[in-house]
C-alpha cells in the first residue's frame, strides 16, 4: 500500500476517496471512478429494497429459473434491473454480463469498460433475513471503442480486471473493493446516505481456524478436499457457513479462514461462476494478501470459455489455501 494512503482519516467519504486516488488508475480519465460511483449508488438502492423486503411483496420466488437453472427470487430480478440501469446511464460501460442474463448486454455506446456482475448473491437467504451481497468485476474492453462488443472483450481472465469488489447487505451494509492497490472497505450510513471508509488497507490473516463449506455434500467431494477436511477436524478448526458467498468470504477476510466450494456430485464442475463470483473475490483476496485456487490453478489465470462457466473455489488465508492445495 502506498505511503500516501496511510493515515487517511477513517470516515472519509467514498466519493472523496475515489477522487483522491483517481490518478492511480491506469488510463485515468475519471470513467472508472464514475463506474465505481454508479455501482455504489445502485448498491444503496438495492440495500433499501433488501431492508424493506419483508414489508412489500418483493420477497419470495419468481416461479422461474435463471440461466443457471436456479430458482430466481424477485429480489434477484429487481437487483439485476437496478444495477443494469445504473451502469447503462453513465456511458462508461460498453457491455454488462450478469449472472441473471443469458447473453451479453451490449450497450452500443463509446464505453471502454465491461462489467461482470452477480447482482444478488446468496438470494436463498433473502426470505430469512440473512446476509446477502452483490459481486462485481470491471475489465477494459479489448476491441476498439464504438464497435460491437466481441467475445475477447467479455471472456477475459481475472488477471485483466481493473477493479473488483462486493457489497455486503449484512448487519451493516458495506462496499469493499480493489483497483489493484490494496483493498478498502466502506460502511454505509443510511441516515446520511453515504459510504464512509471504515476498513482501510484490509489484510487477511495469513493463517486462520475457520473453514466454510457445505459439509452435507462432503461424500461427493474429491479426495484431496476430504483429506483437507480431516486435517481441519484434527487440528481444532471451526466451521462457519452462511451459504452466501459474500458473507462467508467477508468474515474470513476479517478473521482468517478458508471458503470452499469444490466439485460435488450435484455440481461436478463446482457451483460458483468464474466470471461473476470467483474472479472478483480472487482479485480482492490476492490484494489483501490471501489466495484463491481451483485446487490446481490460480483462479485469476483460468481462461474463460463461457460466460456462465463454473469452477471449484478455495479462497481465503494463504497458508490455508496452500495446505488445501498440497492435497491435490
Ligand atoms: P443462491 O444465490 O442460489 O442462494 O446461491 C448462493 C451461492 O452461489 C453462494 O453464495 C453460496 O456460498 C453457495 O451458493 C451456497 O450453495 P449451497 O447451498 O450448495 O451450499
Amino acid at each position: 500500500m502506498e505511503d500516501s494512503r496511510i493515515g487517511l482519516p477513517i470516515g472519509i467519504a467514498l466519493d472523496r476517496f475515489i477522487k483522491r486516488f483517481q490518478d492511480d488508475f491506469p488510463y485515468a480519465t475519471g470513467e472508472l471512478s464514475q463506474l465505481l460511483r454508479d455501482i455504489a449508488l445502485a448498491g444503496k438502492v438495492v440495500n433499501r429494497e433488501v431492508n424493506k423486503a419483508g414489508l412489500v411483496n418483493i420477497s419470495g420466488s419468481m416461479g422461474i429459473d435463471n440461466i443457471q437453472g436456479e430458482d430466481q427470487q424477485k429480489l434477484d430480478v429487481l437487483a439485476n434491473i437496478r444495477f443494469i440501469r445504473a451502469l447503462t446511464k453513465g456511458g462508461e460501460a460498453a457491455a454488462i454480463i450478469s449472472e441473471e442474463d443469458e447473453s451479453v448486454i451490449d450497450l452500443h455506446n463509446n464505453g471502454k469498460y465491461i462489467i461482470a456482475i452477480d447482482p444478488l448473491d446468496g438470494s436463498s437467504n433473502i426470505d430469512v433475513n440473512v446476509s446477502i451481497g452483490t459481486i462485481f468485476s470491471i475489465y477494459r474492453r479489448r476491441s476498439s471503442v464504438g464497435s460491437p462488443v466481441k467475445e475477447e472483450d467479455v471472456l477475459q481472465p481475472g488477471t485483466s480486471q481493473v477493479a473488483a469488489g462486493y457489497l455486503l447487505y449484512g448487519s451493516s451494509t458495506m462496499l469493499v473493493y480493489t483497483t489493484g492497490k490494496g483493498v478498502n472497505g466502506f460502511t454505509y450510513d443510511p441516515t446520511l446516505g453515504e459510504y464512509f471508509l471504515s476498513h482501510q488497507d484490509m489484510r487477511i490473516p495469513d493463517e486462520g481456524k475457520i473453514y466454510s463449506v457445505n459439509e452435507a455434500a462432503s461424500l461427493g467431494f474429491p479426495d484431496p478436499v476430504k483429506k483437507y477436511l480431516n486435517y481441519c477436524h484434527e487440528n481444532a478448526h471451526t466451521s462457519r457457513y452462511i451459504g452466501a458467498l459474500v458473507a462467508d468470504f467477508h468474515r474470513n477476510l476479517l478473521k482468517g479462514g478458508i471458503y470452499m466450494y469444490p466439485s460435488t456430485t450435484r455440481y461436478p464442475k463446482g457451483k460458483l461462476r468464474l466470471m461473476y463470483e470467483c474472479n472478483a473475490l480472487a482479485f480482492v483476496v490476492e490484494q489483501a494478501g490471501g489466495k484463491a485456487s481451483s485446487g490446481d490453478s490460480r483462479i485469476l489465470e483460468i481462461a474463460p470459455n463461457n460466460l456462465h462457466q463454473r469452477c471449484p473455489l478455495f479462497i481465503g488465508s494463504k497458508a490455508m489455501v496452500d495446505k488445501l492445495e498440497s492435497y491435490f
